[in-house]
């Protein structure tokens, strides 16, 4: 494929921006070659610069679920901007967003937004440490909650896709009080709160591992670390900045009936604009400043253009059939991918939840990835390297990393799928 835009504009941002992107993962890094510089989109496919039209299965790393630039969408941003882009003062449509999304969000009775996940996670667990008194808190091997630093400890996304050391810069004293246990692994956090007795304020975990590849949680084992958070004093922070609106329209907590004290919010509350949120129990919010004395701000938070465009997504998302649509596309793209790899004897381990999913070339038939340790051990990251370009090639654009989950959104019709399985097809015999 001819790229010379992509490639050059490449070539010169590396000399303005580090590592030439404005986040590690899109620097293709985890496949090689050089990241397409997108032009424009439209519901499900995006064009680069050299004008190539791809089906996009990453739509901005999980925020586009009615696809780009839903016309509803658009709409609801261009009136809102026609009346100003910020005002640093309350506004009735953060009041409606709030209604929106707590009315969706079963376990959430009051909600702050803010600008992004991590802004969402760092600031649930201050709140969860403000609350219990208590300052060291648990997260999982290849987790990723953002780059806070206290939640830069063994964590994926971009710093597993990088294989990065944690990351420098982070005061050891900082992450001295974060824990790590394996996930799906109970019993390594019931020994976690047996030798840190009355210390730990928080479990935070995502429901569906999706920064490691895709790893879904044993069962009960959810459900196990709210009781085992609860028995020790702690809060249970669900961390659905991904799997909100995508599991289901009320995120894993809905699909599974978990009762998180806090959840974690982004992506497809903003639409594509920066948003984040975390929402929880009243009681703990109303420690929150300035209704009570746990602080945090934002000059851009609840931002009327970002929750217009929230707003209108979630609009679009919870009409009747929308949802299930989706949902079909993602089991259909994942489960026609296990059954053509299974064909041509690759081995592959498949998954989907909602309108997300996520596969991972295994080395050897019959390897079982459960967590990071055997996602970094299983994992044929070669193999994914080639099937991605050969996607890419083909039209297809996927997550630049085998440590990444994929997304469908509304626009992708059943045609889209099939067509994507064809190519899919092509590219499993030749990578
Ligand atoms: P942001 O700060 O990037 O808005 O959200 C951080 C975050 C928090 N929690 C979960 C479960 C997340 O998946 C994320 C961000 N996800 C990555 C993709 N795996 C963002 C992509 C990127 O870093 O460029």
């Amino acid at each position: 494929m001819h790229i010379p835009r992509s490639e050059s504009l490449f070539a010169h941002a590396q000399t303005l921006i580090p590592g030439g992107v404005n986040s590690p993962v899109r620097a293709f890094r985890g496949v090689g070659g050089t990241p397409r510089f997108i032009a424009k989109g439209s519901g499900a496919y995006i064009w680069d610069e050299d004008g190539h039209r791809y089906t996009d299965y990453v739509l901005s790393w999980g925020p586009l679920a009615v696809g780009h630039a839903h016309p509803a969408v658009v709409e609801a941003i261009q009136r809102a901007a026609l009346d100003g882009t910020s005002y640093g003062a309350p506004t009735a449509c953060e009041v409606e967003m709030a209604e929106r999304v707590l009315g969706l969000v079963p376990s959430a009775e009051m909600i702050r937004f803010v600008n992004s996940g991590t802004e969402a996670t760092m600031s649930a667990l201050r709140l969860a440490r403000a609350v219990t008194g208590r300052e060291k808190i648990i997260k999982f091997a290849g987790c990723y909650h953002g780059h806070a630093d206290m939640l830069l400890s063994q964590t994926g996304s971009g710093v597993a896709t990088l294989d990065l050391p944690d990351s420098p810069g982070v005061p050891a004293a900082t992450v001295a009080s974060t824990l790590t246990a394996p996930y799906n692994d109970l019993a390594a956090v019931e020994a976690l709160f047996a030798a840190n007795p009355g210390e730990i304020a928080a479990v935070i975990v995502e429901p569906i591992a999706a920064n490691m590849g895709f790893v879904m949680p044993a069962d009960g084992y959810l459900q196990g670390l709210i009781d085992l958070a609860h028995a020790h004093g702690a809060l249970f922070i669900l961390d659905e900045v991904m799997t909100g609106f995508r599991v289901s329209p009320g995120g894993a907590q809905a699909l599974w009936g978990l009762d998180p004290d806090i959840t974690c919010l982004g992506k497809v509350i903003g639409g594509g604009l920066p948003v984040g949120a975390y929402a929880g129990k009243r009681h703990l919010m109303m420690h929150v400043a300035p209704a009570g004395t746990m602080y945090q701000a934002g000059t851009l938070s609840g931002n009327p253009l970002a929750m217009a465009a929230g707003l209108a997504t979630l609009e679009a998302l919870t009409q009747p059939g929308a949802f299930e649509a989706a949902q079909k596309a993602a089991s259909d793209f994942a489960s026609g991918l296990q059954n053509l790899a299974d064909k041509a004897g690759v081995p592959m381990q498949s998954g989907s939840a909602g309108t997300m999913f996520g596969f991972y070339f295994l080395k050897s038939e019959g390897a079982s990835i459960t967590d990071y340790d055997s996602a970094k051990r299983h994992a044929d990251t070669a193999r994914y390297s080639r099937f991605f370009h050969a996607m890419l090639e083909r039209g297809i654009y996927l997550a630049p990393s085998q440590f990444e989950a994929g997304f469908v959104s509304t626009a992708h019709t059943p045609d889209i799928i099939h067509a994507t399985l064809d190519a899919a097809e092509d590219a499993l015999a030749v990578s």
